[in-house]
C-alpha cells in the first residue's frame, strides 16, 4: 500500500507543496487534485516544477516534469506563484488534496493546514467575547425594560398556553432542539408563566410582565414565542452567572424596528444536511431574525429537487473525481454533496413558519450556472465559440437570454418552486455575470439586434423582466442582488434588491427606487474573516470586519428620509467557501449573526456593544464549537 502526504506552506509570495509517498512503489505519471476558496490565477500564475494539466475555477490538477517519478524519500516540491486573490488567511488553502494515478484512481493523500512560519495558532470555534453584562439576558436587546428584583432561578417555566398552544408547541420543538440537556420548560413545578392575548400589539411585538405568575402577551403565535424566547434567554442568563436575573417586578415592551430581519444562507459551496438546516432555523429564531434566503444553487452545485429535471440533482448535486462536478473548493475525491427533496423543503418551511420565520428561495440566474448546465448542456448556445469567464472563473457560466429553450426550462423549474414555497418572494439572484458574457454567443447576438442594444448588463435586464413577468403574473415579488439594477434593470414596483458589494450601494438603490435589503459584504458577510490576521479563518475580498465592526454598522446612516422609506431591513449573509469545517463555520457565523440580528430588531439609540459582548457568550452555535484560545 502506497500512502501520499502532502505538506503546504506560506512562503510570502508562494505556496510550496511537497507531496511524499511511504512505501516501496515507484508513482509515475500521475497528477496531483486540489483546490482552495484561493484558485490559481488563470493568466497570471507561474509554477516551479509541476504544470497545469487542467484546471476549473477553484480545482486544479497538477503534473509533474515528464518522467518524473515519486519514490520515498524523494519528495516532490512544487512552488505555486499567483492566486486569483492574495493568499491571507490559512482557509484558503486547499483542505483535501488526492492523487490520480495513470490509471484513473484516485487515492486521497493526507494534508495537514498550511503552514506560515511566526503564525499564532490557527483560530476555530466561536469566538468568545468580554463586555458589562445587564441584568437580563437578553438578544437582542428590547424595546423598553423596567424591571426590578430577582427571583430565584427556577427549574423551569410552567406555562398556561391555552391562548395560543401552537407558540407554546413552538417554544418547546425550539428548546429541545437548541438546549435538550437544558430544562427551559417545567410542566409541574417551574414558575408559572400565561399567555393572554392583547390584540392591540403588532405582529412581532410583545409585553412581558413579571409577577407571581409571569405574563406575556401578544397578539399572534409569533409575539408569543418571541416573549417565551426571552424568558428563555432570561432563564439561561440567570443559570449562568449571578449578575443576571429573572426579575420580581416590572415590564419589558418589545416590538422590532424593522420588519425583514434576514438571514442567508448559501448551500450550494457546501451542503448542509436538512438536521443542520433546522437547527439553523432553531438558531435564527432564538435571535428573533425572521426571513431565511436559501441560496439553493450556485456555479458548484444545485441543491433542490425538480421532477421535470431530474438531472439537475442526480448531476448537479454531487461533486468528486470522475464525476462531471469536479470538487471545487477542497472537498475530495468522493462522490459529496446532496440535495433537498420536496418532502424535506416542505418539513422545513412548516418549521421556519412555526418560528416565525418566512423561508426565501433563490435560483441564482443568469449568473453562477455552471451546474445547471453541467446538468442540462441542451440550454446552451450550440453555436457558442470561444469563453467567457466568471469572477470565479468558471467558463460560459450563464444562462443565454437569446436561447428560447433557458425561458421555457425556467418557467418549468419555477413553476415547481413556487408550487413548493409560499413566501411572498422569490429571489433569482442576478448577480456577478461578466461584462462579456454571451460575446461568442450568435444567439445571444441576434437578441441584442431584436432589443438594439449591446453587451451583457442589458440582455440580463432583459432576460429578468422576463422572469420577474412570469413571477408576477404568478403573485410573488421578485428579490434579487443589487445587479439586477443594472442596465435598465428590473420593474422596482414588484422587487426587493439586496445591496452587497459596497456599503454606499444601498443607499443608491434606494434613491433609485428600489426597496432594499442592507447586506454589506464589508459588514454583514459572515464568510469575511474577522480580523486582518493569517491565523483567522475567512475570506477577504470585502475587507474583514469584527464582531464589534458588524454590530457597529449603521445600516442606513446618512440616509434622506426618502431613501429610507425605502429600507426593509438587514440580512446576514453566509457564503460557504472558506467552510471546511463545522469549528470554522461555528468561528465566522457566531457572534456576528446575533451583531446583525440585535441591529435589526433594536433601535440604533439602544444599542450598546459592551452589553451584547456580554451577553453573545450565551447564544447558541450551530456545532457548539467555542473557541480555544485566550485572547
Ligand atoms: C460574491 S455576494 C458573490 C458570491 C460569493 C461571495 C463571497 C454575491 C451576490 N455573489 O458568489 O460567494 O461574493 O463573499
Amino acid at each position: 500500500m502506497t500512502y501520499f502526504t502532502l505538506a503546504s506552506e506560506w512562503l510570502a509570495d508562494r505556496v510550496r507543496l511537497t507531496l511524499s509517498i511511504t512505501g516501496s512503489a515507484a508513482v509515475t505519471g500521475f497528477r496531483l487534485a486540489l483546490g482552495g476558496p484561493a484558485r490559481i490565477d488563470l493568466a497570471h500564475h507561474s509554477l516551479v516544477n509541476a504544470r497545469i494539466a487542467s484546471q476549473i475555477s477553484t480545482y486544479v490538477e497538477l503534473a509533474p516534469p515528464e518522467g518524473f517519478v515519486l519514490v520515498a524519500g524523494s519528495p516532490w516540491v512544487v512552488d505555486i506563484i499567483g492566486f486569483a486573490d492574495a493568499m491571507k488567511h490559512w482557509t484558503d488553502a486547499a483542505a483535501a488534496a488526492f492523487v490520480i494515478l495513470a490509471d484513473g484512481s484516485a487515492e486521497l493523500a493526507a494534508i495537514s493546514p498550511i503552514m506560515r512560519a511566526g503564525s499564532a495558532p490557527y483560530r476555530r470555534g466561536t469566538m468568545q467575547l468580554d463586555g458589562t453584562p445587564p441584568s437580563i439576558a437578553i438578544i437582542p436587546w428590547p424595546s423598553a425594560v423596567d424591571v426590578n428584583g430577582a427571583r430565584s432561578t427556577p427549574t423551569g417555566f410552567t406555562i398556561d398556553a391555552s391562548v395560543a398552544p401552537g407558540a407554546l408547541a413552538a417554544f418547546r420543538h425550539l428548546v429541545t432542539a437548541l438546549f435538550a440537556d437544558e430544562q427551559l420548560i417545567d410542566d409541574a413545578n417551574g414558575i408559572p408563566v400565561a399567555l393572554v392575548a392583547d390584540t392591540g400589539l403588532a405582529v412581532e411585538a410583545y409585553r412581558l410582565s413579571f409577577g407571581e405568575t409571569i405574563r406575556v402577551e401578544a397578539s399572534t403565535d409569533t409575539g408569543f414565542l418571541y416573549g417565551l424566547i426571552s424568558l428563555g434567554q432570561m432563564l439561561r442568563g440567570a443559570r449562568s452567572a449571578s449578575a443576571l436575573t429573572i426579575p420580581a417586578s416590572g415590564t419589558i415592551e418589545d416590538a422590532p424596528a424593522n420588519g425583514f430581519r434576514g438571514c442567508h444562507l448559501d448551500v450550494a459551496r457546501r451542503f448542509y444536511p436538512v438536521d443542520d438546516i433546522r437547527r439553523f432555523l432553531a438558531i435564527l429564531a432564538w435571535n428573533k431574525l425572521n426571513r431565511f434566503h436559501w441560496h439553493l444553487s450556485d456555479d458548484e452545485a444545485w441543491r433542490v429537487e425538480i421532477d421535470a429535471y431530474p438531472q439537475l440533482t442526480e448531476i448537479g448535486a454531487w461533486r468528486g473525481h470522475g464525476l462531471p462536478l469536479e470538487p471545487f473548493l477542497g472537498t475530495g475525491p468522493a462522490r459529496t454533496g446532496g440535495f433537498y427533496t420536496k418532502k424535506e423543503i416542505r418539513e422545513i418551511i412548516a418549521l421556519a413558519a412555526s418560528y416565525g420565520i418566512e423561508v426565501i428561495p433563490e435560483i441564482d440566474i443568469p449568473g453562477h450556472c455552471h451546474a445547471m448546465l453541467v446538468a442540462l448542456p441542451h440550454l446552451r448556445d450550440p453555436d457558442e465559440t470561444g469563453a467567457y469567464y466568471s469572477i470565479q472563473a468558471f467558463p460560459n457560466n450563464c444562462l443565454n437570454p437569446g436561447i428560447e429553450a433557458v425561458h421555457e426550462a425556467l418557467e418549468t423549474i419555477l413553476a415547481e418552486m413556487l408550487a413548493l414555497f409560499p413566501s411572498r418572494w422569490f429571489h433569482v439572484g442576478a448577480d456577478e455575470v461578466p461584462k462579456d458574457a454571451w460575446s461568442h454567443s450568435p444567439a445571444a447576438a441576434r437578441l441584442a439586434a431584436d432589443l438594439r442594444t449591446n453587451g451583457s448588463a442589458p440582455l440580463q435586464a432583459h432576460f429578468l423582466r422576463r422572469i420577474q413577468s412570469f413571477l408576477t403574473a404568478n403573485g410573488k415579488i421578485t428579490g434579487a442582488w443589487e445587479e439586477a439594477a443594472h442596465g435598465g434593470g428590473v420593474d422596482a414596483g414588484h422587487s426587493y434588491l439586496v445591496g452587497w458589494t459596497r456599503t454606499e450601494i444601498s443607499r443608491q438603490l434606494a434613491a433609485e427606487g428600489y426597496d432594499v435589503v442592507v447586506a454589506p459584504g464589508q459588514a454583514y458577510y459572515l464568510d469575511m474573516a474577522n480580523t486582518p490576521e493569517w491565523h483567522e479563518p475567512g475570506s477577504y475580498w470585502a475587507g474583514w470586519s469584527s464582531p464589534e465592526a458588524t454590530y457597529a454598522y449603521e445600516p442606513t446612516g446618512g440616509w434622506t428620509a426618502t431613501e429610507a422609506a425605502r429600507f426593509k431591513g438587514v440580512q446576514a449573509c453566509i457564503w460557504s467557501e472558506p467552510m471546511i469545517g463545522p469549528e470554522i463555520f461555528d468561528r465566522l457565523v457566531f457572534p456576528r449573526l446575533s451583531a446583525i440580528a440585535e441591529t435589526g430588531w433594536t433601535a440604533s439609540a439602544r444599542k450598546d456593544f459592551a452589553r451584547f459582548a456580554a451577553l453573545s457568550n450565551l447564544m447558541p452555535t450551530l456545532y457548539g464549537h467555542r473557541e480555544e484560545h485566550t485572547k
